[in-house]
């Protein structure tokens, strides 16, 4: 196959908690990316999963008195029915309980130790359950009744830890992963993350722990079983094993390694670029294109969690005020990288402002002015002006290049300010033309400017489908454009609306939503 490869990632989820709006946030980006580079003529391998071992997630089963696995069965179903809910088109569900994972791991442990990248030796320090993660005393901060919490603001309280560990030589990586960011600018998005990383980098780093001995529920360490594997290591290389690592001539690995997008929150942004990077260089594999950490949603302004209880569940959300409307919201209202805030009655003027108002009225007017004038086929237009070509322009080729450019970056909130204001040059253009007017004086101009507009509007929808699949594919079908016309490739003159084909009665597809706090 000559199409070029593209893989993305999504943080693999601890399964200690039900899914929420964050994770189904990051998974949506990654959807949204995955959809638009397969119209885009990509191969696509687009991964999500679960992240199931660890104290955090023990701990979790033993105050519900049940398994870990057991746990682990339940919560990651959880995040699978996600993935239906929310239209997602991942190529494949990863858990870390998988033996194909379990032997990835082990794997790529035995390379680090025979590389001696890795020994064994005792961590005597702090440990936060809540973020997995070890910190150094001078990172922690107070709380308010003196204990000690982990910096990641999550509230989480640390512990100490004194066990046998074996230990990865992070430290020795140091000036080679600032050498690896300076060769590789475009590594870590967006650019204010990027000197954050690097900065932490230049300041120092200490070999990490990369072994428990205190609790059970992990891979164990090849040859010395009283170890489990840190949680980490084990969970980041979930991206390996499902390109079929520890087979690296697998035609999988061969396609799609190096990943080309692992997406993930702000706060797990050091695991994936400093130890995810050391760890794979150390191993002699090369590390992936880019990391991108996204900012984090707040709900009518408060931290969510689950003490607050303000949790907001993706699945209510769809219900209320329908999914095309969920997935565009999340994506165009908060530029993407940037901190968010989910209210109601955002998510309401943002739906009517540009999907009930803009692509919805924009469709059903056209279609209904030529159900009406043109018996309910595809007009059949004379010549076109300068202004009739131009807007095709706009609405087609000129914004496929635009938005390619745009979600190369993840830029989703530009992308979709470009696909606005196809919509809005559309709108404009119906105002100037005035087609209900020319019915009379000048039929043929008529046909002429409502086949413009069809077009306009079919090159729109089909570069619309990554983010609101179902009601693209109901207005692609208003426009009787067949199922296998409806790529990236098809935004193009020899693809356009044939005259005479019959179109259907047309139908709205965004109702107006109305904020209920107001009623
Ligand atoms: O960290 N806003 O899993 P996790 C935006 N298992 N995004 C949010 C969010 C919020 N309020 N809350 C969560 C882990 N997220 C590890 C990952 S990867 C090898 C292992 C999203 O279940 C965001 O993507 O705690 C964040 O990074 C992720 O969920 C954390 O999920």
């Amino acid at each position: 196959m000559g199409e070029e490869p593209y893989y993305v990632t999504t943080p693999i989820y601890y399964v200690n908690d039900v899914p929420h709006i964050g994770h189904a946030y990051t998974t949506l980006a990654c959807d949204a990316l995955a959809r638009f580079m397969r119209l885009d003529g990509r191969r696509v391998m687009f991964l999500t999963g679960t992240d199931e071992h660890g104290q955090k997630v023990e701990k979790a089963a033993d105050d519900l008195g049940i398994g870990a696995q057991e746990l682990a069965d339940r919560n990651s179903a959880n995040f699978r029915d996600l993935a239906v809910t929310m239209g997602y088109t991942n190529d494949d569900f990863i858990r870390t309980t998988e033996p194909r994972h379990i032997d990835a791991v082990q794997h790529l442990w035995r390379i680090l130790i025979e590389r001696e990248e890795i020994y064994l030796g005792t961590y005597a320090g702090w440990y936060s359950v809540r973020d997995e993660a070890f910190f150094s005393e001078s990172e922690l901060i107070k709380g308010e009744d003196g204990k000690l919490l982990a910096p990641t603001g999550t509230g989480a309280e640390v512990e100490w830890v004194e066990e046998p560990s074996y230990f990865f030589r992070l430290s020795a990586w140091q000036d080679r992963l600032l050498e690896f960011y300076d060769a590789h600018p475009d590594f870590i998005a967006p650019d204010t993350r990027r000197n954050e990383v690097v900065s932490f980098v230049s300041g120092g780093l200490q070999d990490l722990s990369v072994s428990r001995t205190s609790f059970q529920w992990g891979v164990p360490v090849p040859d010395n079983p009283d170890h489990v594997m840190y949680v980490w290591l084990d969970a980041l290389t979930n991206y390996l094993t499902a390109v079929g690592y520890p087979d690296t001539n697998s035609e999988a690995f061969q396609t799609y390694w190096p990943a080309d997008l692992h997406m993930v929150g702000k706060d797990i942004l050091r695991f994936h670029a400093v130890y995810w990077p050391a760890f794979l260089l150390a191993a002699g594999i090369e590390p992936p294109k880019r990391v991108f950490a996204h900012g984090w949603w707040t709900n009518e302004g408060e931290k969510i969690s689950k003490s607050l209880g303000n949790v907001i569940d993706p699945l209510a959300l769809v219900e209320e005020y329908g999914l095309d409307q969920v997935r565009y919201f999340l994506l165009r209202e908060v530029p993407f990288g940037n901190d968010g805030d989910f209210s109601r009655a955002a998510m309401v003027q943002r739906v009517n402002g540009d999907l009930a108002n803009g692509i919805g009225n924009l469709a059903q007017r056209t279609l209904t002015l030529i159900q009406r004038n043109c018996d309910a086929q595809v007009p059949d237009p004379a010549d076109f002006t300068d202004d009739d070509t131009n807007l095709r322009l706009d609405c087609g080729p000129r914004l496929l290049v635009a938005m390619r450019q745009e979600m190369n970056q993840q830029r989703f909130h530009i992308a979709l300010q470009e696909l606005m204001a196809a919509v809005s040059a559309a709108d404009a253009y119906i105002t100037a033309n005035e087609p209900w007017a020319l019915k009379k004086t000048d039929p043929a101009r008529m046909a002429t400017v409502l086949y413009t507009l069809a077009e306009a509007i079919r090159t729109v929808v089909i570069l619309a489908q990554p983010i609101i699949p179902g009601a693209a594919a109901r207005l692609l079908d208003q426009l009787a454009v067949p199922d296998d016309a409806r790529t990236f490739a098809q935004i193009k003159e020899e693809s356009a609306l044939a005259p005479g084909t019959a179109l259907p009665k047309p139908e709205g597809v965004f109702p107006r939503l109305v904020d209920n706090a107001d009623a």
